[in-house]
């Protein structure tokens, strides 16, 4: 397995960072996650935007252009002859003291990770997840925004360990005003009387197959608002749904013991799939 680190290609064993880095001591840093289908890398641009969009919230100077990123990106799939993979761009403050001064880290440090990767939740996508909205709430916009895609990803780690402890497969986030927010490494969606509600993205990451996903639902002539969301509009939804890079777009079947849609993924949630998985094998930059 070939790395990308600061510059060079190296091997998985010769990648390493130092344990000064501020990415590892503080969580100061920013990363994407991004899908190749087929030999195309899907929506390689948004992702890449979103990691400098990132990286400029914590005011941190990537120090390669987008245009090299993109190529490194590319570059990965192509040494580690992959064409169905989860690429991980990560960009740290880089190596500094034992203080959290960001201005001792002279220069970020830079790596990209490619691996094979199929479908994350197996024959879930046909029953439906288990989901469990958990106490945790989602880190608020006023003290880091989560928008920004950081290597500070504890909250959501403390909400997947709440749900898997509660007999969960994907946890399902609150913000701190009581609406809904999103999953641990999704968007969420419910459907009622036909029609698709997703958060306002303040309290949430912008989610790239989020934004895919509407592009189907407008592509099918389903009605899409953006709309807060609580406890009851959950429990009493028609269907349930939630989408990721990783995840794809994956049905939920049941929420706090209740079924959503009769404890089957729902017809607008099938469309969306076969959608969704239309637009990745059709669109994406060629790995070459
Ligand atoms: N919300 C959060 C908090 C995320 O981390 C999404 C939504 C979906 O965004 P995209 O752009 O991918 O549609 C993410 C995605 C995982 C995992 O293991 C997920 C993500 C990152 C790392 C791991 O599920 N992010």
């Amino acid at each position: 397995m070939w790395i990308y680190l600061d510059g060079a290609f190296v091997r998985k064993e010769e990648a390493k960072v130092s344990v000064f880095d501020h990415g590892l001591l503080y969580g100061d840093g920013v990363f994407e996650g991004i899908r190749a289908y087929h030999g195309k890398v899907f929506r390689l641009d948004a992702h890449v935007d979103r990691l400098y969009d990132s990286a400029k919230m914590i005011n941190l100077s990537i120090p390669i252009p987008k245009e090299e990123m993109k190529r490194v990106i590319v570059e990965t799939l192509r040494r580690n002859k992959l064409q169905d993979a989860y690429i991980r761009p990560v960009v740290t403050r880089g190596v500094g003291d034992l203080g959290l001064d960001p201005r001792k880290c002279a220069k970020a440090t830079v790596f990209v990770i490619a691996t094979e990767w199929g479908a994350m939740y197996g024959d879930l996508y046909e029953k439906g997840l288990k989901a469990v909205s958990v106490s945790v709430r989602r880190n608020p916009a006023e003290a880091l925004p989560p928008n920004a895609k950081t290597l500070n990803y504890l909250n959501n780690i403390l909400a997947k360990m709440e749900s898997y402890c509660k007999g969960g497969d994907e946890a399902i986030i609150f913000d701190t005003n009581g609406y809904l927010s999103e999953g641990s490494g999704d968007n969420i969606f419910v459907v009622k009387n036909g029609v698709i509600l997703t958060p306002p993205s303040l309290n949430n990451l912008r989610g790239i197959t989020q934004a895919v996903v509407l592009e189907c639902a407008k592509d099918l002539g389903i009605e899409v608002r953006w709309q807060n969301l609580g406890y009851f509009d959950l429990y009493t939804a028609d269907e349930v749904f939630v989408t990721g890079t990783a995840a794809e777009v994956a049905p939920i079947t049941e929420v706090d013991g209740r079924k959503i849609g009769g404890g089957l993924p729902g017809p607008v949630t099938r469309q969306l799939i076969a959608a969704f998985r239309a637009v990745t094998e059709r669109e994406g930059t060629p790995i070459g």
